[in-house]
């Protein structure tokens, strides 16, 4: 599972991976400050399992603190995308594929409209426009993919533009659903384009955050905007406040858990006056908005769902004793024998079947997992 991040440049794209992963990368008020994309490790959450079936987890894969369990996913931060980036304008095209080989996308704006479409400094911008020119890019990009397609002989028409599109993953089912669906019987200007989006609403499922929530004093006003203009999910976020608090809690001054903040250690005046001011902010929206951006693309826009597996059903063990060690994010119509694929190929190989450790019952091969379930796969 991958997550891309991508929007128009300076509106926090850099800050909002960092604040969901901590990795060191350069911040900058000022256009086009990521070049290479950024790439690391973010979570979602969901509750563990661990009391339900009164035990205490020893994770692997996925961290629990108080009860809550961060479920990795690989997440790419891009440069910042500008009109006509699709041919090649601002840093060019080759980010827009670094960007595209991912499951999902969180479309950074920023709803303060303090920076305006070139990432300089304005006031009032309307970030209708952003999402507007996204859309657009990304659309006109993958059309020109697909222009690019040449039929040899007799191929067939899904097979070819699935070859050029699947290095930027696209399914063969959708390629093909989208050709059936809309009658396509030869590629042109809007044919392709035609293509294009459909194969992004489908393939590329992407929510807004909208970010800078702290920087306007009209945040309501400009979210209904946003909402009465795209069907997109739209969640309001101040990623330079979750990475200040992380960042804290990271070197020990404040804890920092569940959307409360105490401080732990003499501060100075100045650190003090910034957890103020974010305190307030999580007074107001109560939270910072970004882990919940990621789990409301995750889970409530892609529907994915979170499996547990283990090696042995009562002890709810590994081979190596650690209880409900591992945790994986799966698609909604997975089975047990896709997560089987995800924990070892080998063990995919010599799959037989699957125990739901909540009840010791066997799990038909063909039934989708139901979130949080705990796995046994029976090899
Ligand atoms: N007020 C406020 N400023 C923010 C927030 N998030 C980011 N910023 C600031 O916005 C500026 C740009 O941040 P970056 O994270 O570098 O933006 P980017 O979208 O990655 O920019 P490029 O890589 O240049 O496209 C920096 O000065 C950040 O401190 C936020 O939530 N609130
Ligand atoms: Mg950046």
């Amino acid at each position: 599972m991958k997550v891309g991040i991508i929007g128009r440049t300076n509106v926090g794209k850099s800050t909002f991976f960092k604040a969901l992963t901590l990795e060191d990368v350069q911040i900058e008020d000022r256009p086009f400050t990521t070049i290479e994309p950024n790439r690391g490790i973010a979570y979602v959450t969901v509750k563990c399992p661990e009391k339900e079936f009164d035990t205490k987890c020893v994770p692997h894969n996925s961290p629990c603190v108080s009860g809550v369990r961060f479920v990795p996913l690989e997440i790419i931060d891009v440069a910042g995308l500008i009109e006509g980036a699709n041919e090649g304008k601002g840093l060019g095209n080759k980010f827009l594929s670094d960007a595209m080989e991912v499951d999902g996308l969180i479309q950074v704006i920023d709803i303060s409209g303090k920076t305006d479409g070139t990432g300089n400094q304005t006031i009032n911008y309307d970030s209708k426009r952003d999402v507007e020119m996204v859309r657009k890019e990304l659309k006109l990009w993958v059309k020109s993919i697909i222009l690019r397609v040449k039929l040899h002989g007799t191929e067939d028409l899904s097979e070819a533009v699935y070859k050029a599109l699947s290095g930027i993953k696209f399914s063969f089912n959708t390629v093909k659903e989208a050709i059936k669906n809309l009658n396509i019987k030869t590629l042109d200007e809007s044919s392709a384009e035609l293509i294009s989006d459909y194969v992004l609403s489908r393939d590329k499922p992407m929510i807004i955050a909208a970010n800078k929530m702290d920087a306007t004093e009209n945040l309501k006003e400009r979210l209904e905007d946003l909402k009465s203009n795209f069907e997109y999910p739209i969640i309001s976020c101040s990623a330079a406040a979750e990475l200040t608090l992380k960042e804290a809690s990271k070197h020990g001054f404040i804890d920092y858990y569940d959307d409360s903040i105490k401080i732990k250690r003499d501060l100075n005046r100045e650190q003090i006056k910034a957890i103020d001011i974010i305190s307030k902010i999580i007074k107001k929206h109560g939270n910072t908005g970004v882990q919940q951006a990621l789990n409301e693309l995750v889970f409530g826009l892609m529907k994915n769902k979170v499996v547990f597996t283990v090696e042995d059903e009562k002890k709810l063990s590994d081979g190596r004793g650690r209880i409900l060690p591992d945790a994986y994010i799966v698609n909604q119509n997975a089975t047990p024998r896709d997560v089987a694929e995800l924990v070892h190929s080998e063990i995919a190989k010599n799959y037989r079947g699957a125990i739901d450790c909540r009840n010791g019952l066997k799990v038909k091969n063909d039934e989708p997992i139901k979130n949080c379930q705990v796995l046994k796969i029976i090899v």
